[in-house]
């Protein structure tokens, strides 16, 4: 009898620490992931996050818990579905929103530099997505909003306010004049706007005072689609540009998605950035995706997280965890396709990239552009998702002319990138570190090396980036020198990206085509 009361006993501790537990850390979704979008289809979660210049564009996350996310694909994976030819630094695919209606996914988006607002639609949300269908409406972060009564709703951006538009859903057809809704509460940039009906209500939420440190989310609500819309008192209900705000690591949050997860809890998903420093005011992980409770009493308003503000480390009950098998921190090139987390500057000339020419290899092609050219540059690379971190390589790479570079980079945009990289310098070759900050180009450091093997290491922290080789055969790395990492932020090279890392080669102008390979490459987060 003792020994069952034990078992019970036992049973009930589990089954309550598996429904109540407790606690979870943000970003959820760390480095360059902004604009979050989410939707549930029964227990399963999905998130789609923007990706301006980079191709696949969109890419798609899946979770069962909203705490831990894998991403299992993007949505837009064929050129002709993402046009990025000679799209500048943070052109191309701005805010997408991602829905389930009817058995179908879609993500609705902005390719601001070809075509403008398109969406797309899936079965699977792991893809493949259909062809682009283009809407004639001009305006960023646009959102499709199912009513009751059957009629689809174009929700967007404008100047001014939001505007809804009754729109064709299965041809982008425009079927009403637009309409002008809300303004938001008098910040700049009334924009990332989703409409949800709950309670006879159509709520309206939106993003205010533009995506730097005034940013914010409002609410408003009406019981008509095309308003009077009525501003919620508690507005904002998302900032950290306020008292409560000014110490927080996390800065700029804004731009949210609301989801009600399975067990009738709301949450909240949206972007905001860590500084490299509190009060330091650089960023340069990009935006990220946060995550936060919502308390939404009936008829009520809804608050975020109590206070509108959030913490890295989140006190709060959350759904039973599904955490997933950590990703491997070492690739060795092994497969006959990048994982997910790969991505190239514009659409790719396939022809430059291998992984089969030779076996356990990544070979990238010089092209005759550079890092600095807003083209299809030889390079691939995934994002900086902390500041402290290790990434390195092996690489082979023997230079035919002068202009032949390749190697290691750290970049936020065309403009700003720390390239660690093997030249040719009369008839030897050396390891350089090549800072380019704006109009600031120069070579900062050089070493001589007499192998075309050679590591690559670059050692992140969050004020200061450190640049490592070591020749084929040595036993050690040595040091090549640092540099700060506040010139590759966003305060100082603009842009809505983050850092990444990437392999590259370039024969600098000419056709060379050299090519390089890379044997392995290892990221790993800590220090
Ligand atoms: C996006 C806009 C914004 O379209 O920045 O944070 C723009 N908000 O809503 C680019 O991400």
């Amino acid at each position: 009898m003792k020994k069952l009361v034990f078992c019970l006993l036992m049973l009930i501790g589990t089954l309550s620490a598996v429904s109540a537990q407790s606690g979870y850390t943000n970003p959820i979704l760390k480095g360059f992931n902004p604009d979050p979008s989410i939707c549930r289809v029964g227990n399963d979660y999905y998130m789609v996050t923007s990706s301006f210049e980079y191709f696949p564009g969109l890419p798609i996350y899946h979770s069962q818990d909203l705490v831990n996310w894998q991403q299992i694909g993007h949505c837009l994976t064929r050129d002709s579905q993402l046009p990025l030819h000679k799209v500048n630094a943070s052109g191309g695919l701005f805010a997408p929103s991602l829905r389930y209606h009817d058995g179908l996914f879609y993500v609705i988006c902005t390719n601001v530099s070809h075509g403008g607002n398109f969406y797309c639609t899936a079965t699977d949300p792991a893809g493949p997505w259909g062809e682009p269908i283009y809407v004639g409406i001009n305006s960023i972060d646009p959102d499709i909003f199912w009513d009751e009564d059957g009629r689809t709703y174009f929700v967007t951006q404008g100047d001014e306010a939001i505007r809804v538009t009754e729109f064709d859903i299965k041809t982008g057809t425009v079927l009403s004049e637009e309409r002008k809704v809300w303004g938001g509460i008098g910040q700049r940039f009334p924009e990332a706007p989703h409409i949800y009906r709950k309670d006879g209500y159509y709520y309206l939420m939106i993003g205010e005072g533009g995506t730097e440190y005034a940013h914010s989310v409002t609410i408003a609500r009406s019981r008509h689609i095309y308003g009077p819309y009525e501003s919620c008192p508690l507005n904002p209900i998302l900032t950290h540009c306020n008292r409560i705000g000014q110490g927080n690591p996390i800065q700029g949050v804004g731009h949210a998605d609301l989801i009600q997860a399975t067990d009738g809890s709301w949450w909240a998903v949206f972007l905001g950035f860590r500084v490299t420093q509190v009060y330091s005011y650089y960023h340069i992980l990009g935006r990220e995706t946060f995550l936060a409770p919502v308390d939404w009493p009936t008829n009520g308003w809804p608050q975020i997280n109590g206070n509108g503000t959030v913490n890295l480390t989140m006190n709060v009950p959350t759904l039973p965890l599904k955490p997933f098998a950590p990703a491997p921190t070492r690739i060795e090139f092994d497969e006959d396709k990048l994982g997910f987390e790969w991505q190239y500057l514009r659409n790719p000339v396939r022809e430059n990239y291998s992984l089969k020419e030779k076996k356990g290899h990544l070979m990238i092609k010089a092209s005759p552009y550079t890092l600095d050219e807003a083209e299809s540059v030889s390079f691939v690379s995934r994002r900086q998702t902390e500041h402290d971190f290790i990434a390195a390589t092996t690489m082979t790479f023997q230079p035919k002319a002068d202009t032949d570079e390749a190697g290691l980079t750290l970049i936020q945009n065309n403009t700003h990138h720390y390239d660690l990289r093997l030249i040719k310098k009369g008839n030897g070759h050396v390891i350089q570190l090549r800072v380019r900050a704006g109009s600031i180009d120069y070579i900062a450091f050089e070493q001589p090396i007499s192998k075309s093997e050679v590591e690559l290491k670059i050692e992140g922290a969050p004020l200061y980036y450190t640049f490592y080789y070591k020749e084929a055969g040595s036993n050690s790395y040595k040091k090549l020198g640092g540099m700060d990492t506040r010139y590759l932020s966003t305060e100082v090279a603009g842009g809505f990206t983050g850092v990444m890392i990437g392999m590259y080669a370039s024969s600098g102008g000419k056709k060379t085509g050299t090519k390089a390979y890379f044997d392995w490459f290892e990221y790993k987060e800590g220090k």
